[in-house]
């Protein structure tokens, strides 16, 4: 959260007329609702990406055998300059891993070997830096192996996926907040060998964008488009197992949260361990912190989520799920067949 200069911004953006609006590009008019500028959504299709798509893609890649019979699994990925509107009429100047943010969310099996092949074609020097176990020169940060990438160049980073949990990557040229804030990130997740029990699994970045660039955010979101799943509500079947695969990368504020309505999870920080640490309905999150979150919900009907921090809420990040009866035709367009690599 902005401290002063933010603060003036935050009262403006609640309240028609006020100055700060023209830092924006466009006037965000609530009157004090939950949304902004009702009635207008951002076009997915500008975007080159949805977020009722992306909250349930995974990537898993190409895969082939090495000579030892172990999977070899790859991805490319591409630093790209590119706007991206974040909220509806507002467009910032992102830069972006294939084109999307969060990046594509990368999913493999504990044990595999992964290699990434990196290009760099964006106007700035980038790395991808990984979080998990892999040697320093696989870690992606300037001065060590590759280092930064300049523009035009590519390197690629290989290392075993391990351990099994949830990660993330992100970019680590200087400077660091600057490029994780321009939008450099995306999950990374490592399945146990055995898997997980089946769910209806979804993944959540929670990000903010600073569209002023006075180094504090204007908006917030899972996924990049504030009221994205208020708009239109992630659908989901009563009884059925949630999985959510939450990670913050939020920069300039110092923590961010997942709060439930109506419900409570259990919480698998970082996604490493089988036994929950807790049974809530709140997770605080610093940058960097991920975790897992399991439930079901035993009533039909739509529940909140958001962040716990009111104003992130009233600043884009919040969302409804539509717990549906099996068979409700809410759910055909937005469960997909299970993927798998
Ligand atoms: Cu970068």
């Amino acid at each position: 959260m902005p401290v002063l200069g933010g603060a003036a911004l935050l009262q403006g953006s609640r309240g028609p007329g006020h100055d700060a609006h023209a830092a924006t590009g466009h006037a965000a008019h609530d009157g004090g609702h939950a949304s902004f500028r009702d009635g207008h959504t951002v076009d997915p299709t500008a975007n080159g990406f949805d977020p009722h798509e992306l909250v349930r893609d995974f990537d898993w890649g190409t895969t082939s055998r090495l000579a030892s019979g172990r999977v070899l699994r790859e991805w490319t990925l591409t630093a790209v300059n590119k706007e991206i509107e974040v909220a509806p009429g507002v467009k910032f100047a992102a830069w972006t891993y294939n084109g999307r943010i969060p990046g594509p969310t990368l999913r493999c099996r504990e044990g595999e070997r992964l290699r990434i092949t990196f290009v760099n074609g964006s106007s700035h020097p980038h790395t991808i830096h990984f979080h998990g176990i892999h040697p320093a020169e696989m870690d992606g940060v300037p001065g060590i192996g590759a280092g930064e990438v300049r523009v035009g160049r590519r390197t690629v980073y290989e290392f075993d996926a391990q351990p099994a949990g949830l990660h993330l990557y992100h970019c680590h040229a200087r400077p660091l907040a600057d490029h994780i804030a321009k939008g450099l990130y995306g999950a990374f997740i490592v399945d146990p060998k055995d898997g997980r029990e089946d769910a209806d699994e979804l993944v959540m970045v929670m990000n903010g964008f600073d569209t002023n660039f006075d180094r504090a955010n204007e908006f917030y979101a899972a996924n990049t488009v504030g009221f994205a799943y208020m708009h239109r509500p992630i659908a989901t079947q009563k009884g059925r197992l949630v999985r959510v695969y939450l990670v913050n990368v939020l920069e300039y504020d110092l923590i961010n949260s997942f709060h439930l309505h109506g419900n409570l999870f259990r919480y698998f920080p970082t996604g490493t361990g089988s036994e929950p640490a807790e049974f809530t309905d709140t997770v605080m999150l610093c940058q960097g912190q991920r975790g897992i979150l399991e439930w079901r919900f035993p009533y039909t009907g739509r529940y909140m989520f958001h962040a716990h921090q009111s104003e992130f809420a009233e600043l884009g990040w919040q969302g409804f799920f539509e717990v549906c009866e099996p068979g409700d035709p809410r759910l055909v367009c937005d469960l997909p067949t299970r993927t798998s690599g």
